[in-house]
């Protein structure tokens, strides 16, 4: 998908006709708008913000438009969790100031724990430049610091094709930044800063460099990868990894962290689907706690009409297996498990795994929101030829609004390995994450109710279930998160 038609999928583009909001009794009855992923009450909200664990409570923030179901005007959204999945939602807690630097919007950021509170780091536009503001207690009243912008321009000399999505962290006493950017024809970046009070910064070098092919440009250089933004910088187990997002994905680097550059080894894609600007959350010890924002799949119009667009991934916890990312949800979305399902598991809110032998079949995996006349239906699958996972969308609803674009990433099963597929489907959100090392999200809109069956898939042979168990999941309130 070119980006212009990603943003007018995201609501970015401004329509002449503006659907009347949807009432909040409306979207509590809405079949697509998820029972157990968190989302805002209402409107628009894009990337995760600053997810912290801070005194007995995980706080995530994230992008927020007030105003409606499309993406503008960014505000810092906030919801409250004893446990990363039931969540509680709380007042704004970063908005524009009017004549301030971040009068056009609060844009993406983070933030660290020092001096007793809570510090927040985020980008402002119109130009970019990176503030701060501080809170402590329940951190629902931020303070920004009256010295605002800490970082009022890019680097003296340096042509970036962005300079956005702050992530701090601390080294002895020295506090460092990485922010998104990135070189016209050259790559995307990640620009460093260094600071011993968070207030004064001082340009050191790029933490990393990307390369393009040569000739490659797009006029929005986040198109062609010439633009990295929301980068995540942290050591796991003995090497370090950058996340940042990119070409509408959200991909890695690992490798070696010596004199504040990064050098890559390895590099990949974390989801192959509808999520984006993922960042892990802070003050979690030796955990690593992923969130992404999930984008939507229909049009800007049908997303207004909605009232709600986006919602946040479960919590995916990464770690190490050798050199290979594993990524699995993380143990507390078990909480969520309702009643245990029997072999004819359906249903629009539940969570499956399956473990699929490919046998002799070319292609095999697991249909959901399977229609009894199977007028609708959504395959994964895996291809063995192709080394390939697929989502195959062309029948997934009759909404012609939506994407029915089929999803892929590259995928290879090991002789002896079985396909395990770990699929959270919740109203238009789909979750996949395959043997642990492979994830796509996907969004489906299905517009029949009974378009909730599962059925084992295969095509040029037979393939047969190893094992499978389902699990109704427990909506995280009684009326899907609009109060
Ligand atoms: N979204 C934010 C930016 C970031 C982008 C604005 C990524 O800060 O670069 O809403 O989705």
């Amino acid at each position: 998908m070119r980006r212009r038609e990603f943003l007018a999928l995201a609501g970015a583009v401004p329509f002449a006709k503006a659907a009347a909001p949807a009432p909040a009794s409306k979207m509590a009855a809405d079949p697509q708008r998820p029972q157990y992923h968190l989302l805002p009450a209402a409107n628009w909200m894009n990337d995760p913000n600053a997810p912290i664990y801070w005194q007995g409570n995980y706080h995530m923030f994230y992008q927020y438009n007030p105003n409606g179901a499309y993406w503008g005007d960014m505000h810092w959204g906030h919801a409250v969790s004893r446990d990363m999945v039931h969540w509680k939602h709380l007042p704004v807690a970063l908005a524009p100031t009017p004549g301030g630097p971040d009068k056009d919007g609060v844009f993406s950021g983070c933030a660290v724990v020092d001096d007793g509170g809570v510090t927040a780091i985020y980008t402002s536009v119109n130009p970019e430049t990176q503030s701060i503001a501080t809170s402590s207690g329940d951190l629902t009243d931020w303070k920004k610091f009256a010295g605002n912008p800490v970082i009022a321009a890019p680097p003296a000399g340096l042509q970036v094709t962005g300079f956005r999505d702050p992530d701090v962290w601390k080294e002895g006493d020295t506090w460092l930044m990485a922010i998104g950017s990135g070189f016209r024809q050259k790559g995307g970046a990640v620009l460093l800063y260094g600071s011993k009070d968070l207030r004064h910064w001082n340009y050191l070098h790029p933490l990393v460099t990307g390369h393009v092919k040569p000739g490659t440009s797009a006029k929005d250089p986040v198109d062609s990868g010439e633009m990295w933004e929301c980068p995540d910088f942290f050591a796991i187990d003995n090497t370090h990894m950058l996340i940042h997002s990119t070409e509408r994905v959200v991909k890695y680097l690992m490798g070696a962290y010596q004199d504040r550059e990064l050098h890559a080894q390895s590099m990949g894609v974390l989801d192959h689907g509808c999520y984006y600007a993922a960042r892990t959350m802070a003050n979690v010890g030796d955990r690593h706690i992923l969130w992404g924002w999930i984008t939507e799949a229909r049009s800007a119009d049908a997303q207004r009409a909605a009232g709600w667009s986006g919602a946040m991934s479960l919590p995916r916890e990464l770690k190490l297996y050798g050199i290979q990312v594993q990524m699995r949800p993380a143990p507390e979305v078990e909480k969520l498990r309702g009643k245990k399902l029997g072999g004819d598991a359906e249903g629009d809110s539940i969570e499956i795994l399956a473990e699929v032998d490919p046998g002799k079949a070319n292609r095999a995996g697991i249909s959901v929101r399977v229609a009894p006349d199977r007028s609708e239906q959504t395959p994964i699958y895996y291809d063995r030829e192709q080394r390939m996972i697929f989502v195959d969308r062309s029948q997934s609803t009759s909404d012609p609004s939506a994407d029915r674009s089929i999803q892929s990433g590259p995928f290879m099963l090991g002789r002896e390995e079985t396909l395990r597929l770990h699929i959270f489907l919740d109203g238009s959100v789909v979750e996949i994450f395959a043997n642990d090392r492979f994830c796509l999200t996907s969004r489906i809109y299905p517009a029949g109710r009974r378009s909730t069956g599962v059925e084992l898939y295969s095509s040029g042979g037979d393939a047969s279930l190893a094992s499978f168990e389902a699990w109704e999941m427990r909506p995280i309130s009684p009326d899907r998160l609009t109060s």
